[in-house]
């Protein structure tokens, strides 16, 4: 029995949104995504849980479906790996098929679609907490003999909310109903009219073991009235973009200023302790002042994602994408690609990742396309680095910081992109062909769980300082270096940097980017930047720090300011909306879109969009005269 249990995979299965991922990382102590909104999970997932009778079992959390028959990839992975046709996998032992006790009449026919695939399969009533909160009354017994399987309830986000799930899954595997692993089943895809039938089915259960109350959440749709509205819910969204761009410049200060103590006081220390020379500098202005610039933008990341998952988890981002399908129809986007651009905030991966909720393979492709433009959090360093130094803080019309301003431009510029050149690609390379209607499901608001933010902040956190520790440093180590040597002759008239290798560099690079204003320091930056974007601010502390090594402590932001003309930065500025200066994204574009034509595509496009943008920038803002 042991071997059996040590092996037996389960496998969570249910309609989209219903809290599949909750109750994976309930069971299994994991950590991945939860939010309120349909199409979270695109991948499989896999951990191990063990049950009240101290049994190990593998615990498979997929992506939401509402049936065995695909049609996006990622209903494709679940029907695949309930099937045992997913690569190098047999079938899960235990199918647990999860529904959202408030909406059960699609989760009904896929329980029944579950049972025949001849796994033992559990019913596991999630969000019961809602459903009674509601008035949801449901005959747990009688569902249970009317659909021939067991029935649980759960309530995935509260503690002991899985009990009675985990009590049945040693109830199924010390009953020995589990087949042997590899054990072969009766698997195919149910037909368009066995669904039909299915349905039926479900719906007479239904009927005959729930009672649901004729309304909606009361609270929901008090809220949709106003939200919802075409006016006033397009004027609320924008004015909580707005808000937190605000909120990101303002209380961003206090956090950001310790931090930048904190670097100062470490700079001071190593000053005292190590003796001038190629050491002192290398720790001091590579470690210190290269990483040290990026870590700063620390707290301004987090407030923008605390922002960002609060609206998740409270269920408004489905409603966003709502009002938005109308614009994003006519740039020819699918209204499931809102989500996906809408990830593509935090960092384009995740985003193109979720595209795989998107049917349609030109709408897909579309999307991918584009969803780079979207201003992910990389960038964020650059800008704000950018804005403090050269944009005053200033309050403007009473109320507006004038870097926060500046800021929300650059998102709405990114957005325009976006949406224009979807646009574009419609009309040009695929001469608009309908798109699919936008079907979203909107659920119910739901209170933020705190632990759903403290967790995804964390881990937001997590994933900077790793790339700061690892992928910044090393860059670092490599800037230094490349700044450092050769040292310059005795007879040197010019700053040492001046006969350093990446000048040299720098000003084999400078024909090509003086056009657009950019000077050698900046070309050398930019080389690094091309692995990820931030890494040009810490390249800029590095090339600036051992220039001026001798006015030791002067911040970065006061350098650029003394350096550069105000022309030079806008251009970077727009330089820095459009180009594809991330190896990561593109690597992922080749592989989600299975070809490198699609990338150099993107690359290119996004290169000579930023050479573009960056050149009109600084030669309008020369003629205005912002030399
Ligand atoms: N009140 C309550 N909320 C829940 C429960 N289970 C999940 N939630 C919330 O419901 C939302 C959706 O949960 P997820 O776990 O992301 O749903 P999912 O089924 O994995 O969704 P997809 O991956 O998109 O298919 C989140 O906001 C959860 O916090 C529950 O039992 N009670
Ligand atoms: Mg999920």
């Amino acid at each position: 029995m042991t071997d059996v249990a040590l092996t037996a995979r389960i496998a969570l299965v249910g309609n989209p949104n219903c809290g599949k991922t909750a109750l994976f990382n309930a069971l299994t102590g994991s950590r991945q995504k939860v939010a309120n909104y349909p199409g979270v999970t695109v991948e499989r997932k896999e951990a191990v849980a063990t049950t009240p009778a101290g049994v190990a079992v593998r615990l498979l959390d997929l992506p939401g479906t509402y049936s065995l028959r695909a049609r996006s990839l990622d209903e494709v992975v679940t029907r695949d790996i309930v099937l045992g046709r997913f690569a190098g996998e047999d079938a899960p032992e235990l199918l647990v098929c999860v529904a959202d006790a408030t909406n059960l009449r699609l989760a009904l026919r896929l329980a029944l679609e579950l049972k025949r695939v001849g796994r033992p399969v559990i019913l596991a009533l999630n969000m019961f907490d809602i459903a009674r909160h509601r008035g949801v009354e449901i005959d747990l017994a009688r569902l249970s003999t009317e659909l021939g399987l067991p029935v649980v309830s759960s309530v995935a986000v509260r503690r002991g909310g899985t009990r009675e799930l985990l009590d049945r899954i040693d109830a199924v595997i010390r009953g020995g109903e589990l087949p042997e692993a590899g054990a072969a089943g009766s698997w195919a895809e149910p037909s368009a009219a066995e669904l039909r039938a299915a349905q039926r089915e479900a719906d007479r259960i239904l009927r005959s073991a729930v009672r649901i109350p004729e309304r909606g959440d009361p609270l929901t749709q008090r809220i949709d009235r106003i939200v919802l509205h075409p006016v006033l819910g397009l004027a609320i969204l924008l004015t909580l973009l707005f808000l937190m761009f605000q909120a990101v410049f303002t209380w961003a200060q206090v956090p950001m200023d310790l931090i930048k103590s904190g670097f100062d006081w470490l700079g001071r220390l190593v000053g005292a302790a190590v003796p001038a020379g190629a050491l002192r500098s290398f720790l001091a202005d590579g470690v210190i002042s290269g990483v040290g610039s990026v870590v700063v933008f620390l707290p301004q990341i987090l407030i923008l994602f605390l922002f960002i998952l609060l609206l998740e988890d409270f269920g408004y981002m489905a409603r966003a994408a709502f009002l938005m399908d109308r614009i994003m129809g006519g740039a020819g986007l699918h209204g499931r690609a809102f989500i996906p651009l809408l990830s593509s905030f935090a960092c384009a991966i995740p985003g193109i990742m979720a595209t795989r909720v998107i049917d349609s393979r030109r709408d897909r492709l579309a999307t991918i396309l584009v969803a780079p433009l979207m201003t992910c959090s990389a960038r964020i360093p650059v800008y704000t680095l950018i804005i403090s130094a050269f944009v005053p803080a200033r309050t403007v019309w009473a109320i507006f910081s004038l870097q926060g301003l500046v800021m929300f431009g650059l998102y709405a510029a990114g957005i325009a992109a976006a949406l224009g050149m979807s646009w574009a690609m419609r009309r040009l390379l695929w001469r608009r062909e309908p798109s699919n209607p936008f079907m979203l499901e909107l659920p119910d608001y739901k209170r933020p769980v705190a632990r759903n933010l403290a967790l995804g902040l964390l881990q937001r956190a997590k994933i900077f300082l790793r790339r700061a520790g690892t992928t910044i440093f090393a860059m670092m180590v490599v800037i230094w270096f490349l700044c450092s040597v050769p040292t310059p002759p005795p007879d040197a008239t010019e700053p040492a940097i001046e006969y350093s290798l990446a000048a040299r560099i720098g000003h084999a690079l400078e024909p090509a980017l003086a056009p657009i204003g950019f000077n050698w320091q900046i070309d050398v930056a930019l080389i690094p930047g091309m692995a990820a974007r931030e890494v040009a601010v810490a390249s800029l502390g590095t090339v600036y720090a051992v220039e001026n090594a001798d006015e030791d402590g002067d911040q970065l932001g006061h350098v650029l300011a003394g350096q550069w003309s105000l022309a030079t930065a806008l251009s970077l500025l727009a330089w820095y909306v459009f180009a594809p200066q991330c190896a990561s994204t593109l690597s992922v574009v080749k592989r989600e879109t299975g070809s490198w034509r699609w990338m150099l595509f993107l690359f290119g496009y996004m290169l000579a969009l930023a050479y573009a943008a960056a050149f009109a920038t600084y030669h309008i803002a020369l003629w205005l005269g912002a030399g």
